[in-house]
């Protein structure tokens, strides 16, 4: 019988909970990168970015699912749990994860999939990540932009991800929704994942598209954190309705139940046809507040950042209660007869809120496995020191060590730069053209298992 592994449940000692005032740091940096934003650790988790992303991996056994349905539809749709599942994670987690130093890197093998994930640029950042199990490869690049909206920030994941089933020759790939953090300057935070997300299948010609819906604020509670929309056949005929919330659960009806329930509940439904301009964030933002923020920091603004004045701003979100988190509505839960659960979240952990609002999984990617001693590779984020001190409460410690990362890390560049000749090339993964989206990514080259590393001293 194989023996389940035990990862530990808890950090090494209860997060310090700050009454630091965000805004008061994020106002010097307005319009900065994501990466040039330099924020006091204790608003930090003690996790890098690369591991963050590692967390889209807790709910994979979807992808072996996946490989093993026989009919497409079935196929695809734990395909489309799986790219929901991906983000719910990110539910209430407010931390700012630790910006990965150039060539960090961070690998993670698990019953169901190994991933290794490396920083390939700084400016701007992009990690990138490979994972895979013996029925699947699940790949990408992310380059999360951040744009601030006045009292809320809105933060890209640029890149697209996808998904092959090698032995079925087939393949899948989605971009990423946008994610809003409310409430910057007064309030409690909060976070949403709002925009649409495509899913194609390049194979079948299947294609989902979900809306990750606003919930903008009290008023509009009932769409809080829901998701809906279709799987359509390659002539665009709908054949599911798909919904839930990436916060809990993806459900899967088939189009006639939908239709019949449609007509008896339609007041559960939102009509979706909020006069928005495309151009228009979704993340609120209203005109009173960008008056005030441009007389704040008028000098700091260059054309990158995308501080609007545009007229199309939504005056509405004036008076959606404004700086509580909106709550949701059970009563516009919607419940379609025969449908089925592709997705459904696991709990978080009692102790979470004394975690930075960890999930079990995330509690455990910081963790040092007594076999990973002596073969890891010596740019793992695990040997951060700046993490390992956060880790362990130890801010001023995390907060010294951090500095000297990023010195180091502008020493190393400078003393690049004036060499000329030795750019920084990633070890791992190199720049080409995704062959199934024909955009520019950044491909595994397969070697990092091998556990040959020469590795450049970063800590
Ligand atoms: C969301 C899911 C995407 C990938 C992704 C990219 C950037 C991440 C974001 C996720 C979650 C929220 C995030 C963000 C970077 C910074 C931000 C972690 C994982 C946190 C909440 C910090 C916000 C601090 C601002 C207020 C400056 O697929």
């Amino acid at each position: 019988m194989e023996i389940e592994k035990e990862y530990r449940h808890v950090l090494p000692v209860p997060m310090y909970h700050s009454e630091y005032n965000i805004w008061s740091v994020l106002k010097n940096c307005i319009g900065k990168e994501l990466s040039k934003i330099t924020m006091p650790v204790v608003f930090n988790e003690p996790l890098s970015f690369l591991q963050r992303m590692a967390e889209y991996m807790e709910y994979a056994h979807l992808l072996r699912l996946a490989s093993q349905q026989e009919d497409p539809v079935i196929r695809m749709q734990y395909v489309i749990g799986f790219a929901v599942s991906a983000l719910a994670s990110n539910w209430e987690r407010l931390g700012k994860p630790f910006n990965p130093l150039l060539g960090e890197t961070y690998e993670l093998e698990r019953k169901e999939f190994k991933i290794i994930c490396e920083q390939v640029s700084h400016h701007p950042p992009v990690s990138a990540f490979h994972a895979e199990s013996g029925d699947w490869i699940f790949h990408g690049s992310i380059h999360p932009k951040l744009k601030f909206w006045g009292k809320s920030v809105e933060i890209q994941p640029k890149g697209t991800v996808t998904v092959e089933f090698p032995k079925l020759n087939e393949a899948y790939s989605w971009t990423n929704v946008q994610c809003c953090v409310h409430n910057i300057i007064v309030g409690k935070l909060w976070m949403e994942q709002v925009g649409n997300m495509e899913i194609t299948s390049f194979a079948s010609g299947l294609k989902a598209q979900l809306t990750f819906k606003q919930a903008g604020g009290n008023s509009n509670s009932k769409d809080l954190h829901r998701v809906e929309g279709f799987l359509y056949d390659k002539s665009k005929q709908k054949l599911k309705f798909i919904y839930g919330k990436w916060t809990e659960f993806i459900k899967c009806a088939d189009i006639n139940s939908y239709e019949e329930y449609l007509s008896e509940n339609s007041s559960k439904f939102s009509s979706n046809s909020k006069s928005k301009s495309p151009n228009d964030s979704p993340c609120h933002t209203s005109r009173k507040m960008l008056q005030k923020f441009n007389s704040l920091k008028v000098g700091s603004f260059n054309k990158s950042n995308s501080m609007s004045t545009s007229e199309s701003v939504d005056d509405a979100s004036l008076d959606v209660g404004e700086n509580s988190v909106p709550k949701s509505e059970s009563a516009y839960n919607i419940d379609i007869p025969k449908s089925i659960t592709i997705w459904q979240v696991n709990p978080r952990p009692a102790q979470t809120s004394d975690y930075y609002q960890f999930t079990q999984f995330a509690m455990s990617l910081n963790e040092i496995e007594p076999e990973m001693e002596g073969h890891m590779c010596p740019t793992d984020s695990r040997l951060r020191p700046d993490i390992r001190k956060l880790e362990q409460g130890d801010i001023d410690g995390a907060a010294l060590e951090k500095t000297r990362l990023e010195e180091k890390q502008r020493d190393t560049n400078k003393n690049r730069k004036s060499k000329k000749t030795s750019e920084w090339t990633p070890r791992w993964f190199y720049q080409d053209t995704n062959p199934y989206t024909k955009q520019e990514d950044w491909l595994y080259n397969g070697d990092y298992w091998k556990r040959q590393y020469t590795d450049p001293d970063i800590f």
